[in-house]
């Protein structure tokens, strides 16, 4: 059976394991305190372990499209008391953010998976993530958060993503990084249209046989999902439980979501009903 290797823990990928999404932003916690948005965020990451969480999502920066940028210190600041909060729990902590430092200190506080939207690029990044024990996800973009679906242009999306993939992997395998602590993520909404989105979507399967690593799909609550049922953010969960199921049925070993319980439930009634080992 294939497993990751992921901190302190080995995690069997027989299945889709989620990923709860813990957002540590001033902007999703208009509190305007650190005591609060720690509590909040920790509080949040207890709920959604109750609800099925296999592993928690820890950000600081949020990369929406036009996002303002947030500095490493403030990013270090919301991120590391909340995974030292959780790290009791027993559950995998992922930190989502793309500067080195911030992964040194969340490293530092005992993280088990970094996920990076930059795949490493970062200065140091692949060396400081390679002396460690933790996971790590390489995920594909286009561009820089804040512009990035201003002019998204490819000659071919498929093709490209999993080059870049098959590149950053690679670039992962050189610096010691173990093939069992790697996932690979397509990145959708980072640098694409619908379209772009949906030609990746429906690749999946084929990216995987290509590139011969776990896949992590995050598509919850994106605003692909917004231009498809025409519903503001805060209305797209069953379109995210409905896109969850299908990124379950090509093949995605993690799948990031908000909605962790809803989630669970689809999942279960994939696993009970599918049958065969589709
Ligand atoms: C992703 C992420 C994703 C990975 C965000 C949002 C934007 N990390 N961080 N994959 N998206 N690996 O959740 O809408 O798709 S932040």
């Amino acid at each position: 059976m294939q497993v990751l290797f992921c901190g302190r823990f080995v995690l069997p990928l027989d299945r889709p394991l989620i990923m709860g999404i813990v957002n540590v932003t001033p902007d999703s916690f208009f509190d305007g305190g650190r005591h609060n948005s720690t509590a909040a965020a920790v509080a949040h990451a207890q709920k959604l372990v109750a609800d099925g969480a296999d592993i928690l999502d820890v950000g600081g920066e949020s990369t929406r499209p036009g996002a303002p940028e947030v500095s490493v210190n403030e990013e270090i600041h919301r991120v590391v008391p909340v995974l030292e909060a959780l790290r009791e729990l027993g559950v995998p902590l992922s930190v989502d953010t793309r500067k080195p430092e911030v992964m040194r200190a969340a490293l530092a506080a005992g993280v088990d998976l970094v996920n990076d939207i930059a795949a490493l690029e970062g200065a140091g990044a692949l060396e400081q993530v390679a002396a460690s024990r933790v996971a790590v996800c390489l995920m594909h973009k286009q561009g820089e958060p804040r512009t990035m679906q201003e002019a998204p242009s490819y000659a071919d999306v498929v093709t490209e993503v999993t080059d870049y993939l098959a590149r950053r992997r690679d670039a992962a395998l050189r610096a010691g990084i173990v093939p069992e602590r790697i996932l690979l993520d397509p990145g959708f909404g980072f640098g694409k249209t619908l379209e772009q989105n949906v030609a990746v979507f429906q690749a999946m399967p084929r990216m995987r046989e290509i590139l011969g690593f776990p896949l992590l799909v995050g598509v919850s609550r994106k605003s692909m999902l917004g231009q498809i049922t025409e519903r503001q953010v805060g209305e797209r969960m069953p379109a995210s439980v409905a896109a969850a199921l299908l990124a379950a049925q090509a093949g995605a070993a993690v799948i990031r979501v908000h909605d962790v319980a809803e989630t669970a439930d689809a999942l279960k009634i994939w696993h009970a009903l599918r049958g065969g080992d589709a």
